[in-house]
């Protein structure tokens, strides 16, 4: 959660820069992310927290351990539990029933590996209108939000374990990036930066044309966006934007603040993508009205299907095998919308006047959310040029600058 320790807590991160995890696997993952052997059933109780991102139908995202579609699991409130959700029975997690996920768009970039989507989230238990919330390997304590949240991909030909990552989930869309390479002067802690919280996938994760992108599903390769917030200059360096976050005590009393009050409109640049291959839909290949692994996992990898390896067991179908967990709360998105997503929103951008003012606005009006991007922001920066909110995010931020330029 970005709550507490705002920019501060970006300069050790920076400074102890790495890709691969060196650190144990959160305590309730399984060691490696294998498919759940033929035969088996998958754990649709599971608190695995072990997610993967390999390709446009093979990753998983984070949805409540409590289905019941009760207020009290809005994201935003059960951040470090959060558990693992799959496209395919894997990583000993819970499914993402078919169906659930309504567009999907992976892409693979030299320092990365990224996707983003639509989905009815209601489907695994993610509150109907729940504006969501903002995951990452960092977290109050540091152990991850999640905490013991852990992350994989293959990108390389092999299953390894990445240090860095950021995802932001909601009722109704997603996106999760996945740092598994670092240049000399983009770390992959800043190019996975996880401070942006109330920016939303479209901003922090350079997706152009955002919205019209559910309904289909795609696989690219492409270049890497600018790391979040990061607008690189002609002639070398780069002003930064940072989200403006206000600390204050329990009687309301600004303590500090930080970031930046003008919010530029948009990214730095969108990444040219290339070699895409769309595909109609995607898939998990498992009957969730027993939760039975009957058979061989089929991934879509370059524009044709690839069947995965896996092992076979005999289980005994488990108790509470049943279809109920799979449907969630209704679909049916409407009833209680707009107020939970207002309270998600203020609550998240912690005291913020700026932010919370303007996030329970745009609450009112729209049904964004912090997967959305809370517009609050975005309406602070309407009539600026960019020009100017470049200059100010550089005197705000000197400081920021200054320390990571060293990278
Ligand atoms: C698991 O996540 C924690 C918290 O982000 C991290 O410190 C650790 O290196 C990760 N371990 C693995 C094996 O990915
Ligand atoms: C499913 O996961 C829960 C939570 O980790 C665990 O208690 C239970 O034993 C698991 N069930 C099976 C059949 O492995
Ligand atoms: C995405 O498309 C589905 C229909 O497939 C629709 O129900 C859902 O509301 C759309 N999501 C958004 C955010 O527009
Ligand atoms: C990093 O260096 C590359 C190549 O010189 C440049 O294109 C890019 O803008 C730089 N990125 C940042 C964030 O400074
Ligand atoms: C400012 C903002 O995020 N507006 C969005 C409101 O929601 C619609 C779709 O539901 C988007 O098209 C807008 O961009």
């Amino acid at each position: 959660m970005f709550a507490l320790i705002p920019l501060l807590a970006l300069l050790p991160s920076l400074t102890s820069a790495q890709v691969t995890a060196s650190f144990p696997n959160g305590a309730t993952n399984p060691e490696k992310p294998e498919f759940y052997p033929i035969g088996s059933y998958v754990n649709s109780t599971s608190v695995s927290r072990l997610i993967t991102l390999n390709g446009v139908d093979d990753f998983c995202l984070w949805g409540p351990p409590d289905q019941s579609g009760d207020p009290k699991n809005e994201i935003g409130n059960i951040e470090p539990v959060v558990v693992a959700y799959c496209t395919k029975p894997r990583n000993g997690a819970r499914l993402i029933p078919d169906g659930a996920i309504t567009g999907a768009h992976f892409i693979k970039t030299p320092t990365y590996v990224q996707i983003h989507g639509f989905w009815d989230g209601t489907k695994v238990g993610i509150v109907a209108g729940d504006s969501g919330g903002e995951l990452d390997p960092h977290g109050a304590e540091n152990l991850g939000n999640p905490i013991g949240g852990n992350v994989t991909s293959n990108v390389e030909g092999k299953d390894v374990f990445y240090e860095e990552w950021m995802s932001f989930i909601s009722y109704d869309q997603f996106c999760l990036r996945v740092c598994t390479a670092e240049t000399s002067n983009v770390s992959a802690a800043l190019q996975c930066e996880h401070e942006l919280d109330i920016m939303g996938c479209q901003f922090v994760m350079a997706i152009e044309n955002f919205y019209q992108s559910n309904n289909t599903f795609s696989s690219c390769e492409g270049e890497p966006a600018a790391p979040p917030g990061l607008y690189p200059q002609a002639g070398g360096g780069y002003s930064t934007f940072r989200q403006r976050y206000t600390q204050t005590d329990a009687a309301g009393q600004g303590l500090w603040t930080v970031g930046n009050t003008v919010t530029p409109s948009t990214v730095a640049f969108y990444p040219k993508t290339s070699n895409c291959n769309t595909y109609s839909t995607i898939s998990n290949g498992v009957n969730t009205g027993d939760w039975a692994v009957t058979a061989t996992p089929v991934v879509l990898v370059s524009g044709s299907t690839q069947t995965a390896t896996v092992g076979s067991t005999s289980q005994s179908k488990p108790s509470g095998a049943s279809a109920a967990a799979s449907t969630g709360s209704a679909s049916g998105a409407s009833s209680g919308a707009s107020g939970s997503s207002a309270s998600a929103s203020a609550s998240r951008s912690g005291s913020s006047a700026g932010a919370s003012a303007s996030a329970g606005a745009s609450g009112s009006t729209n049904s964004s959310n912090a997967a959305a991007g809370t517009s609050g922001a975005r309406l602070t920066a309407q009539g600026s040029s960019a020009n100017l909110i470049v200059g100010a995010g550089v005197a705000a931020v000197g400081v920021l600058v200054g320390a990571v330029s060293f990278l």
